[in-house]
């Protein structure tokens, strides 16, 4: 079985990123290295955490930055999602959003898998897009979950989502899909 480490201190992020990892047969273990959150877009916070905390660690590690960008208000928080849940939360975030008829979002996940020691680093993008609820949804999940709702049929906040729904859709599920795939042929070529 292949074993990845992610370096993360969010145990929701772990729990999804365990969940789609499985049937590729990768086994998910949480490591509490230092996740330098630079000040940057995703990507590049994504890649530079990857980066120093494989250098920590001295092992191939993974790590996942995520964020909500809001169109209307010009990709806020994205890259500040962590700082924007913690000062605003959900309630704080939609009386930012109070009448506000465009409330079209895009949550996004750049997924780094950085070894130091043969120098590899390679990221994965993912992204979906959906609306800011004016209402807060089931309280489940974690962070902006219950306030947001992919485009589709159902209209469900993330939070009402079982993981495995969630999971098949979400930036994450597909961001860490791509890494799957990249692990697999790594192996396989040897
Ligand atoms: P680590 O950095 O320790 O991995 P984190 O919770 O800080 O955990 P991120 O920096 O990747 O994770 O994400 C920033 C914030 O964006 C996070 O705190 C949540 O509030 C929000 N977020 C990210 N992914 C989310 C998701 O799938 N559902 C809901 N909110 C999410």
């Amino acid at each position: 079985m292949i074993s990845i480490t992610l370096v993360t201190g969010n145990k929701r992020k772990l729990a999804e990123v365990a969940a789609i990892m499985e049937p590729y047969g990768i086994k998910v273990t949480m490591a509490k290295a230092v996740k330098f959150e630079a000040q940057g877009e995703i990507d590049f916070v994504s890649s530079l955490a990857a980066q120093l905390a494989s250098m920590e660690l001295l092992a191939p590690v993974v790590v996942d930055d995520s964020g909500l960008y809001v169109d209307s208000l010009n990709g806020f928080p994205g890259p500040y999602s962590s700082y924007a849940f913690d000062k605003l939360g959900n309630k704080g975030l939609l009386k930012l959003m109070d009448g506000v008829p465009d409330r079209k979002a895009v949550f996004r996940c750049v997924v780094t898998y950085a070894d130091v020691i043969t120098d590899e680093i390679k990221s994965f993008e993912g992204q979906i897009t959906g609306y800011i609820r004016s209402d807060i949804g089931k309280e489940d999940g974690f962070g902006f979950d219950p306030i947001f709702s992919p485009f589709g049929p159902g209209g469900k906040a993330f939070s009402e989502m079982d993981v495995a729904q969630k999971n098949e859709i979400s930036h994450r599920g597909i961001a860490f899909r791509k890494l799957a795939v990249f692990l697999l042929n790594k192996i396989a070529q040897g």
